[in-house]
C-alpha cells in the first residue's frame, strides 16, 4: 500500500534469506543473520565475511530463524516460484518482519495478488516478485543487486548519495547505479519493483518513501511501456505530493516501431492500450514537471544537468567522497578476470571433461585417432584376458572374498591384488625382457641360456595347464591375428622362436597369453605409426601393456563375485585334507 512510507534499510537492518542463495549472503553478511532452507535439518554454512569465513545458521523451520533472530525485519526469499506463495503466506503471520522481497519470477498473478492484499492487510512491504531487488549503499543490498564487488565499486554502491531511483527492471537499475554514478553524488537507495503485471509495492510506494526522507535529493523514475502506474506519478507531480525534482523515463518507445503489439520481456511490459505505451507516459510526465529526456541516451545528461542545478542553488552538498573499503576479491572471479595465477597441483593430459564433448589425449571421443586393426587388437586382448575360469589366483581371491560377505569393489581388488609377474600380469616384464634381448640382437637361444644362466624365469613363457599338447586357444587367436594384420611384427616373431626352444625343453614352456599380448603390444608401438619411439619406450617403463590384462580381468572378476552372490555362496573354508600340517615333530 501507499501508506508504507517507512525506511525499509538502514545500517542496522538485519535480515534471512529464504533458499540457499550462497552468492546473496557472501557480501550482506553481517546483515544476513539467518537462512531459512526446508530442504535440509538446521546446520551451520560457511560465508565470506571481508578476509575471513563465517559461519551462518540454516534453519529448517521460518518460525525457527525468526524466533531466534528477534533483530530481524527483512526477508529475502529465493523460493521458486512454486514455493514462494506458500512461502511468503507463512512469512506474513510473523508480525516481526516488515519487508519482504520476492526474487522468483512467474508467481500466477492471482497468487501474487493474494499475498499483495494479505501484506497491506498486515502492513509489510513487499519488494517484486521478479525482482533482483534493491540497494541502499552503505546499508542493505538484497539479493545479487548491483552484480559482482567490481560493479558495486564501479557504480560507487559501497556509500550513500543524494539521488534516489526506481525501476521495474533489475537489469536497467545496474544501468542506472552506473548513470548516476557517474552524473551524480551517487545512489542513496535503488529499488527495482520487478516485471510483473502486479508488483508487490509500486513506484508511488517508493518515491513517497524518496520524497519523505531529507537525505534524499533528486529522484529518477525509470518506467516502460505496459500499465498505467506512471499516471499516478504524474498525479503526485501535479498534486503537489511529490515537490522533489523527478527525472522520468519510460523505456520501450521502440514499440511503436513494430506494425503488431509488442511483449517485451517483463509479463506487464505490454500497452493494451495506447496510454500504456512509453510514448504516451513520456509525454504525461513532461506535461506534470518531469524532467524528461528526448531518449534514454541523454537520460544520463539530464540527471547531471538537474542534478548539478541543486548543487549550484545549494539544495545539494554533494557527499565528500570516502575512499571504497577494501574488499578482496573472490578467488574464482579473479581468476576468470586473470588477474592471478597459481601452479596448478595436478597435471593431466590424458582426459578433458570441461567442454561439451570428452576429450581423450587431445582427441574428441568422436573421433577415432588409432588405426583400426589396433583397436581391433586391444578389443581382442580384453576379450582374452577378461576371465580364465575359477581356479585362477585372481578368480580364486575374488570369489573367497566374495564368500566372505564382502562388497564388489573390495572383492574385485582382493583378486587384482594377485596380478603379476607369476600368476597372469607379467607382460610388463614380459616386454621388457623380449625387447632388450630382441634389441641387442641376442640370438633366441643366446637369450634363453642368459635367463637360464642369471637364473631367471622368462616372463611371458610357460603356463600351469596348457602346453604345446594342449594348446591356449586365446594365444593363438591373437597370434594369427597380429601375424596377418600388424604392419609388422618384429618382436612376436622372435618370441614364437624363444617358444621353440624351450617347448623342447619342457611342452608347458609355451609362449603364454601374457607373452603373446606383450610383444605384440610392443610391435604396435613401435610399427603402427600412432606413436614416436620414445613414446613406445616409455609406455613399456610406464606399465602401460599390464593395464590390458587388469582392465580385461576386472571384468572377469566382477563375473565372478556376481556369479558368487547369485549362487548365495557361504563362507568358503579351505577343508583340512587339503592342508598337509607340517608340525615340527617335537610337538606331535
Ligand atoms: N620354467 C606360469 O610354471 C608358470 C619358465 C621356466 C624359463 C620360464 C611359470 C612362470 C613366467 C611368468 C609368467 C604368466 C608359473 C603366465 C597365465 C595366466 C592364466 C593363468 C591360468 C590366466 C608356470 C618348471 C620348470 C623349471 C622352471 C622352468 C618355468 N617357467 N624356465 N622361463 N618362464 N612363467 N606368468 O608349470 O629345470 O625343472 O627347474 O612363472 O609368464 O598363466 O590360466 O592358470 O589366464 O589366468 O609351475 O593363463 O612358467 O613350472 O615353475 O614348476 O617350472 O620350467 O625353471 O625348470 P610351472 P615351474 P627346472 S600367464
Amino acid at each position: 500500500g501507499s501508506s508504507l512510507t517507512r525506511k525499509f534499510f538502514s545500517n542496522t537492518t538485519k535480515a534471512i534469506v529464504w533458499g540457499m542463495q550462497q552468492r546473496a549472503v557472501q557480501r550482506e553478511e553481517p546483515s544476513v543473520v539467518a537462512m531459512v532452507y526446508p530442504f535440509t535439518g538446521d546446520h551451520k554454512q560457511k560465508y565470506y565475511w571481508g578476509h575471513k569465513e563465517i559461519l551462518i545458521p540454516v534453519y529448517k523451520k521460518m518460525s525457527d530463524a525468526i524466533h531466534k533472530n528477534k533483530e530481524v525485519d527483512v526477508l529475502v526469499s529465493f523460493a521458486s516460484l512454486r514455493s514462494a506463495y506458500e512461502s511468503t503466506l507463512e512469512v506474513l503471520e510473523f508480525p516481526q518482519i516488515r519487508t519482504v522481497a520476492i526474487i522468483a519470477e512467474g508467481i500466477p498473478e492471482n497468487m501474487t495478488r493474494k499475498l499483495i492484499l494479505e501484506a497491506d492487510k498486515k502492513g509489510v512491504a513487499i519488494i517484486g516478485p521478479a525482482t533482483v531487488g534493491g540497494v541502499k549503499p552503505g546499508c542493505f543490498k538484497i539479493g545479487n543487486t548491483g552484480g559482482m564487488l567490481d560493479n558495486i565499486l564501479h557504480s560507487k554502491l559501497y556509500r550513500p548519495g543524494s539521488v534516489a531511483y526506481v525501476s521495474r527492471s533489475g537489469g536497467m537499475s545496474n544501468e542506472l547505479n552506473n548513470i548516476i554514478s557517474k552524473a551524480t553524488d551517487g545512489v542513496i537507495e535503488g529499488i527495482a519493483i520487478g516485471g510483473d503485471r502486479y508488483p508487490g509495492s509500486t513506484f508511488m510506494d517508493h518515491i513517497m518513501r524518496y520524497q519523505a526522507d531529507p537525505e534524499t535529493k533528486l529522484i529518477v523514475l525509470l518506467g516502460e511501456v505496459g500499465g498505467t502506474e506512471e499516471y499516478d506519478v504524474c498525479a503526485a507531480l501535479q498534486d503537489g505530493r511529490i515537490t522533489k525534482p523527478l527525472v522520468a523515463w519510460c523505456i520501450g518507445t521502440c514499440a511503436s516501431m513494430f506494425t503488431s503489439e509488442v511483449q517485451f520481456g517483463h509479463a506487464g511490459s505490454c500497452a493494451n492500450s495506447d496510454r500504456e505505451t512509453a510514448t504516451a507516459k513520456n509525454k504525461a510526465l513532461r506535461e506534470a514537471r518531469a524532467y524528461v529526456p528526448d531518449s534514454f541516451d541523454t537520460l544520463g545528461e539530464l540527471i547531471h544537468h538537474v542534478y548539478s542545478e541543486l548543487v549550484k542553488t545549494g539544495r545539494v552538498v554533494p557527499k565528500e567522497e570516502v575512499p571504497p573499503p577494501t574488499v578482496p576479491m573472490d578467488y574464482s572471479w579473479a581468476r576468470e578476470l586473470g588477474l592471478i595465477r597459481k601452479p596448478a597441483s595436478f597435471m593431466t593430459s590424458i582426459c578433458d571433461e570441461r567442454g561439451q564433448e570428452l576429450i581423450y589425449a587431445g582427441m574428441p571421443i568422436s573421433e577415432r585417432c588409432l588405426p583400426s586393426y589396433v583397436c581391433k587388437f586391444f578389443e581382442m586382448c580384453l576379450m582374452v584376458t577378461a576371465d580364465h575360469g575359477p581356479a585362477v589366483s585372481g578368480a580364486h581371491n575374488t570369489i573367497v572374498c566374495a564368500r566372505a560377505g564382502k562388497d564388489l569393489v573390495s572383492s574385485v581388488v582382493s583378486g587384482l591384488l594377485t596380478i603379476g609377474d607369476r600368476f597372469g600380469g607379467a607382460l610388463d616384464g614380459s616386454a621388457r625382457q623380449f625387447s632388450e634381448a630382441y634389441d641387442t640382437n641376442l640370438h633366441p637361444m643366446e637369450f634363453v641360456n642368459k635367463m637360464r644362466k642369471e637364473g631367471k624365469l622368462i616372463l611371458g613363457i610357460g603356463h600351469r595347464v596348457k602346453s604345446i599338447n594342449n594348446p591356449d586357444v586365446r594365444v593363438k587367436i591373437i597370434k594369427e591375428f597380429v601375424l596377418e594384420n600388424f604392419p609388422a611384427c618384429p618382436l612376436l616373431r622372435y618370441a614364437l622362436e624363444v617358444e621353440k626352444i624351450t617347448t623342447n625343453k619342457k611342452p608347458n614352456l609355451i609362449l603364454n597369453v601374457d607373452g603373446v599380448i606383450a610383444t605384440a603390444f610392443v610391435d604396435m608401438l613401435r610399427n603402427s605409426g600412432s606413436f614416436t619411439s620414445e613414446e613406445a619406450q616409455e609406455y613399456i617403463n610406464v606399465g602401460a601393456i599390464n593395464s590390458l590384462f587388469v582392465l580385461g580381468r576386472s571384468i572377469g572378476f566382477i563375473g565372478h563375485y556376481m556369479d558368487q552372490k547369485r549362487l548365495k555362496q557361504g563362507l568358503y573354508r579351505h577343508p583340512w585334507d587339503d592342508i598337509s600340517y607340517v608340525i615340527p615333530e617335537q610337538y606331535n
